[in-house]
């Protein structure tokens, strides 16, 4: 008997490991969805809304290295993926996003629910096709999925109603997905590679998340060179953040050690990383770049040496022709800032005030969490503290919306990482913002008994964005939450959940949630006047936050309740500010 457009994808898909689908049956996908019921390979996971169908999707490809695959229906359905398909994009993700059509007699009608699909995925998808004839089956599903895997990135199959179910011709077309290749690169950038190497004295590495397979390498390339190693917020757990060759992350999140570090360097060797902040860059240093993507070389910064190749094959390439160095000092240095920083850290991290200072709640994590957790994090200043105070482990693992920076990120990426590591310990860390954003799907952790644990850092308030105000000289403006008991609303939805006020009582409000069977929230009132402090302080910024602050006083943020208006006189200073 011939098979259906829907089987045959769903054979597809589970032959290149997919064994979740997540999405909102209805209206034109209910053909797919009906082939979902009819198989056993592949679990459909309704979830409440379609954005969050793509964070699970995006938070397993970027997990696992392999497909994610969400389903949304025509119109609304659709359009409510784009924002997950976008973090899955900007994050070298592979996922695929079917979505549903009027009846192919009908397109271009502006008929119920149609929207130009191609047009509306076709900036955020590699690959976006839509389904004419059952006969372009089984072809347009390997093009879509060989896309999608081969070129890191989102495809798109559109799928109109009436051909969901119709029967494809026999067809005898096998399906090759290439594995990874191992690129190295020339001989010849090799030895300019060498060359400046030799040369330096002060070297340090950055480290991103093309470095994914060649943590040993890494490591093996700085213990002979004695340069430390910067890791990006992405690659963060690639190496555990106390190893004694780290010395912290790089941006407005890193560390004072990486700062100074970069400052004193005079080679830095780029692995795996399109670091986006230009200005944390070494001004004067030399710089080589291994990267997969030729593209990608020289694009945030100027490159002396371009090492097209995978980072493990181009370290194990350079490794037998670089000599050894002698000279630790680079190296001694940035150690001994390190240890001072941790001590700072640690600081914060053990203090007993009330409300409770968002970095013992990070640090208070990692202890109970133990090794082997998979962390999922939000944006915001949230993301600060999981940045610096999270120690992660070796075996933890760590993503985020690394490259878009979206909100509401971490509950769904919870529940996509749980499926797909059911035996791991998966934690997130929420904003109170981004939790509520998308606190529908905490139902779907609840009907699928995840056993995740999120963690909302609730500050009431947008406080990533109280602080650029700030530091742009704005007062704060708009950014204060209401918020109700997040412990008691997951109570209400079917999770466990805690209120925590008091630091004694997050250790075992985050154990006994840790060690449930069943979804838990726990609702941590921290400090909202905890100030994230970059690594490194511009003047502007200091001017900025004490011009905001004068303003704040002054009462000019005024349609916010709680800023008392000031007196004239000061109000008639801060007005020219
Ligand atoms: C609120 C917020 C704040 C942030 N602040 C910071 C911050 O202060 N510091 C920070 O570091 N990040 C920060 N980030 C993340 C930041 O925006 C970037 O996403 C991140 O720095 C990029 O990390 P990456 O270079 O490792 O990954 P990507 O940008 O994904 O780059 C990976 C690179 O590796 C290459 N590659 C892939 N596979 C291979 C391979 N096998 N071999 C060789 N190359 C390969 C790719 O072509 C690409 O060029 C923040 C994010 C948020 C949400
Ligand atoms: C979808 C989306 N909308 C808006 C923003 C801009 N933004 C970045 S962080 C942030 C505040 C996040 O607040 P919360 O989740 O409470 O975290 P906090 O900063 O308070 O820790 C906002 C609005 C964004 N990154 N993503
Ligand atoms: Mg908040």
């Amino acid at each position: 008997m011939a098979k259906d457009v829907s089987t045959v994808i769903l054979e597809t898909l589970a032959s290149v490991g997919v064994r979740q689908i997540f999405g909102i049956p209805g209206d034109a996908i209910n053909g797919l969805v009906d082939a979902v019921r009819r198989q056993d390979l592949i679990e459909f996971v309704t979830v409440r809304h379609e954005e969050a169908a793509a964070f699970a999707a995006s938070a397993q490809a970027k997990l696992t290295g392999t497909l994610g695959v969400v389903v949304g229906t025509a119109g609304p359905g659709a359009a409510h993926l784009l924002n997950g398909l976008y973090d899955a994009s900007l994050d070298s993700a592979p996922v695929l996003a079917i979505t549903g059509q009027v009846e192919s007699s009908l397109l271009g009608a502006d008929s119920h629910q149609e929207l130009d699909l191609q047009d509306l995925f076709g900036d955020v998808a590699a690959f976006t096709e839509t389904l004419v004839n059952p006969e372009q089956m089984p072809e347009l599903i390997h093009a879509a999925v060989r896309q999608a895997i081969g070129n890191r990135t989102v495809s798109h199959l559109v799928i109109p109603s009436d051909l969901a179910l119709a029967p494809v011709p026999e067809s005898n077309t096998s399906f090759y997905v290439p594995g990874g290749w191992r690129a190295r690169p020339c001989d010849e950038d090799l030895e300019a590679a060498a060359h400046l190497i030799g040369e330096a004295s002060a070297m340090t590495l950055l480290v991103g998340i093309g470095a994914r397979d060649a943590a040993a390498e890494v490591l093996a390339l700085a213990e002979h060179l004695h340069a430390p190693i910067i890791k990006t917020l992405r690659a963060k757990d690639l190496i555990p953040d106390e190893h004694p060759l780290v010395i912290g992350g790089l941006g407005l999140l890193g560390t004072e050690p990486a700062v100074h570090a970069i400052e004193r360097t005079d080679l830095l060797l780029m692995v795996g990383t399109d670091f986006p902040y230009e200005d944390f860059y070494p001004e004067k240093a030399k710089t080589i770049q291994i990267d997969i993507d030729r593209t990608h070389i020289g694009r945030r910064t100027r490159v002396d040496v371009g090492l097209i190749g995978e980072s493990e094959e181009s370290i194990r390439a350079l490794l037998p022709i670089v000599s050894a160095s002698t000279d630790r000092r680079h190296l001694e240095r940035a150690q001994a800032e390190m240890r001072e920083w941790l001590e700072q850290m640690r600081q914060a991290e053990s203090d007993d005030s009330v409300p409770i200072r968002p970095q013992r709640v990070a640090a208070e994590i990692a202890r109970a969490a133990g090794p082997g957790t998979i962390y999922l994090c939000d944006t915001g200043a949230v993301t600060v503290w999981a940045a610096r105070n999270l120690r992660l482990q070796e075996g933890d693992r760590f993503t985020l919306s690394s490259n878009l920076a979206s909100m509401a990120f971490a509950l769904p990426a919870a529940i996509g990482a749980q499926f797909a590591y059911p035996d791991s310990r998966v934690v997130a860390l929420a904003g109170d913002g981004g939790f509520s954003m998308l606190i529908g799907d905490l139902i779907t952790a609840v009907a699928h008994e995840l056993p995740i644990t999120v963690v909302v850092f609730n500050n009431s308030k947008l406080g990533l964005i109280q602080m650029e105000q700030e530091a742009e000289g704005m007062p704060e403006f708009a950014t204060r939450l209401a918020n109700p008991d997040f412990g008691e609303v997951a109570r209400a939805m079917g999770a466990e959940g805690h209120r925590v006020e008091a630091p004694d009582e997050l250790g075992p409000a985050l154990a006994t949630a840790m060690a449930s069977p069943r979804p838990a929230v726990v609702d941590v009132v921290v400090n909202p006047e905890e100030i994230t402090m970059p690594p490194r302080i511009e003047p502007r910024f200091v001017l900025g936050y004490a011009r905001a602050k004068l303003k704040e006083i002054a009462g000019k943020g005024v349609q916010e309740p709680g800023l008392a208006p000031l007196k004239e006189p000061v109000k008639r200073l801060t007005d020219r500010l």
